[in-house]
């Protein structure tokens, strides 16, 4: 199917969205811990960026924030009477859970499922896998609402086929496409998928947690009925995790038939590139673009950002464009690589800086704020339609948001009982927009 379509999905930001300081191995979200956080820029910095790639032309799709606080591990934590009395106990007994029902981590859309279009399946349907999001656990309180919303927008079971997570055991830890990368000569030509894991099931680890497991990552594969000839799985570097690589798409991003990746991504990179090529035999001639440490030392590539861009072909440009956050512009050794990168003649002939500074303050780059969806035109007519955007729509959503989001929320915040209701009516503005009152 020649005329299929890549669609960016990106999270819209929550009106909760805060420095929790959840997340261990995440060293933005560790640095930024109590910080005052501003839940309406860090929205329209989102859609800011969205805007850029309707303005290039691209399709551009957006999920809604889950529904916070999540009562659900609250009432679970024995916490009982009204809502309100609910937050204030938390608040006194409980204030770290009481940060984990409020995290707007849902923004992060990347992790949200791993996403296998039809031109791979056996079955021909476009599969999802809802990410369990195990290893942490504000994000693990994600995926029942996460399957929900997935299975309001991609409704139908002609066409798409939507799982539910893995089970929430350790040997199952699955953070979804944020360790997935598609490649392929054209986005609706069949692929290969690499699946990327940093540990085995039952494999204990020392020091920053593996969020993946390799039972996980082989599991969705089979549930997405893959070709095990197309499908390659690679473990990614102890060294990288221990850097701060919580997830493989700090390292490295792929696109049709380029990687881009950092030269400590991958425990053994030969036989990663080796089991690509042989995978992508008769389809593709893979373009490796390896950054090595000695250009951008792996910390500069960590704290840059640098790999957590979103890499794209725009209409009218015959190289690749990487859409990276402004962090790396202003990183020296990650500025100057990019800038011989697109002075050779290599795949990627262009870097667009963002501002998603919000985001990236809790480890969420451009990469991580989007889950990519290719869609064939059949598929793209029967999802769900308000969540598809354009200039106008993206005006609406921004002014909803200038509406009903706080310009400043500090942790204390978080035990002050108005804050849900408010929580709670932004999101219903939200969902009204994008026509999903369903979901309310
Ligand atoms: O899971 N940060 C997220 C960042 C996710 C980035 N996603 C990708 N790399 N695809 C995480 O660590 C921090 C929340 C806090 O501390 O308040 C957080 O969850």
């Amino acid at each position: 199917m020649r005329d299929a379509v890549e669609v960016n999905f990106d999270g819209l930001i929550g009106p909760s969205h805060n420095y929790g300081g959840l997340s261990d191995g995440n060293l933005a979200s560790s640095r930024n811990a109590g910080d005052v956080s501003n839940p309406r820029e860090a929205a329209v910095q989102g859609l800011e960026k969205m805007r850029f790639l309707v303005r290039a032309g691209l399709a551009q799709g957006v999920l809604p924030p889950l529904p916070r606080p999540n009562f659900d591990i609250l009432v679970s934590a024995g916490f009982t009477g009204t809502d309100a009395n609910i937050i204030e106990a938390a608040g006194k007994q409980a204030p770290r859970l009481l940060k984990a029902a409020y995290s707007a981590s849902s923004m992060w859309t990347a992790n949200a499922a791993t996403v296998s279009p039809s031109a791979d399946t056996g079955d021909g349907l476009l599969h999802f896998t809802a990410a369990n999001l195990s290893t942490m656990l504000h994000r693990s309180l994600e995926h029942p609402d996460t399957t929900t919303t997935l299975i309001s927008i991609f409704a139908g079971d002609h066409r798409f086929s939507v799982h539910g997570a893995l089970p929430s055991h350790p040997d199952f830890s699955d953070e979804g496409a944020a360790n997935h990368v598609r490649l392929c000569a054209e986005h609706g030509a069949q692929g290969v998928e690499l699946f990327v894991y940093g540990r085995d099931a039952g494999e204990p680890t020392a020091g920053f947690p593996a969020r993946q497991t390799r039972l996980a990552a082989e599991s969705v594969a089979r549930a997405h009925e893959l070709d095990p000839t197309r499908t390659v799985f690679a473990r990614q570097s102890r060294r990288a995790i221990e850097a701060g690589a919580f997830h493989n798409d700090v390292v490295c991003v792929g696109a049709l038939d380029t990687l881009f990746f950092h030269e400590a991504a991958f425990e053994d990179t030969a036989a990663t590139l080796e089991a690509l090529r042989r995978a992508a035999d008769g389809l593709f001639d893979l373009k490796p673009v390896m950054v090595p440490q000695a250009d951008v030392p792996l910390e500069d590539a960590i704290r840059s950002y640098l790999f957590n861009s979103q890499l794209l072909q725009f209409p009218g440009e015959d190289r690749l464009v990487l859409v990276a956050p402004l962090e790396a512009q202003e990183t020296e050794t990650a500025r100057r690589f990019c800038d011989q990168m697109v002075a050779g003649n290599g795949p990627i002939g262009r870097v667009q800086y963002v501002d998603v500074r919000q985001s990236m303050r809790n480890g969420g780059g451009p990469a991580c704020l989007r889950l990519r969806v290719v869609m064939t035109p059949d598929e793209l007519a029967e999802c769900h339609s308000g969540v598809l955007l354009d200039e106008e729509l993206i005006d609406e959503l921004q002014a909803a948001v200038r509406r009903t989001y706080r310009d400043r929320l500090s942790p204390a915040d978080l035990a002050d009982p108005a804050f849900a209701d408010e929580c709670r009516l932004a999101r219903e503005e939200l969902l009204s927009i994008l026509e999903l009152e369903d979901l309310v």
